[in-house]
């Protein structure tokens, strides 16, 4: 495989955590891939015909996304998995990762859709800020997760969102779970702001600033947007959170992530599962609320 990043790429994803790749993936495996989402909601009558019948579901308020997509839309589609596994894609991966080995799609490593009804007549800056992966103590990122398009997502159009720059923050020399993160940065007026967001479960209409300074980090507030083709890819440490569809039609995406084989004892440790790597205990609230949204 030829594609290689650029220096700029890589200097911009460590810099911001974050990186937006266009037209990174087949115009055919993303069609496959949104096909086998559109399937269970043809049986629905929600996409019927080439066309969206929103009426067919009672509309959703936002926080409360419409349907939950475990069930409705399931992950067991290896159209999905091809996706994730596209050979552009992985070489973007594998430079990312400097070659370092990561777990490949399986039984119990899907690629997720992410689907929301739309749900906002105005967007808000959501208040579920978080990341997947706990800090770990030696400083090192548990890998990358992908953001793909399966329909055009426009601003506003409930994109997720991240900090970029986030991924700098709360790398102290031990093992951090996302249950504390909340707690450790609200002291810094960026994030008592955007925290702040959660006092009204709508969320609030926007933030006087969308970028901010903790020490000698540069945050800034990212939306995902793009049309199928498109992905972004992050590295697990970065905060972020769906957020509200304020547009007319609804927000089709895909998300996997790619966890560093090398690292899988270490994450497991830091989450506090036992050595087999099963969880021990119910993992935190967020991934609860992940698994009652999803
Ligand atoms: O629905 C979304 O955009 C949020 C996705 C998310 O938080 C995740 O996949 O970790």
């Amino acid at each position: 495989m030829t594609f290689t990043l650029t220096r700029e790429q890589h200097d911009e994803f460590r810099r911001d955590g974050i990186l937006r790749l266009d037209g990174l993936l087949s115009a055919e495996g993303v069609r496959r891939a949104r096909e086998a989402v559109l399937r269970p909601l043809e049986r629905m009558g929600l996409w019927k015909a080439g066309r969206w019948h929103l009426d067919a579901v009672p509309e959703p308020r936002w926080p409360e996304t419409g349907l939950k997509t475990s069930q409705v839309i399931g992950n067991r589609h290896p159209e999905l998995a091809a996706l994730v596994e596209e050979p552009t894609l992985s070489a973007a991966v594998d430079a990312l990762l400097e070659g370092r080995p990561y777990e490949r799609p399986g039984p119990n490593r899907r690629p997720q859709a992410l689907f929301t009804l739309p749900n906002a007549r105005t967007w808000t800056v959501p208040s579920h800020w978080h990341s997947d992966s706990p800090r770990l103590a030696s400083g090192q990122s548990a890998g990358v997760q992908l953001f793909a398009f399966l329909d055009r997502v426009d601003a506003g159009g409930g994109g997720t969102l991240a900090i970029a720059g986030s991924h700098h923050l709360l790398n102290h020399g031990r093992s951090i779970r996302p249950s504390e993160f909340g707690k450790l940065l609200r002291t810094e007026p960026f994030f008592a702001e955007l925290l702040g967001a959660g006092d009204n479960p709508q969320g609030r209409p926007d933030l006087p600033h969308r970028t901010g300074d903790v020490g000698n980090v540069r945050l800034r507030l990212v939306e995902m947007t793009g049309i199928p083709g498109d992905v972004w890819l992050m590295d697990l440490r970065v905060l972020h959170a769906a957020a509200p569809n304020a547009s007319d039609r609804p927000r089709m995406m895909l998300t996997f992530r790619y966890e560093r084989s090398d690292l899988l004892r270490e994450v497991a440790d830091a989450w506090g599962w036992n050595r087999d790597a099963r969880p021990t205990h119910s993992r935190t609230r967020e991934d609860r609320r992940r698994r009652r949204t999803n």
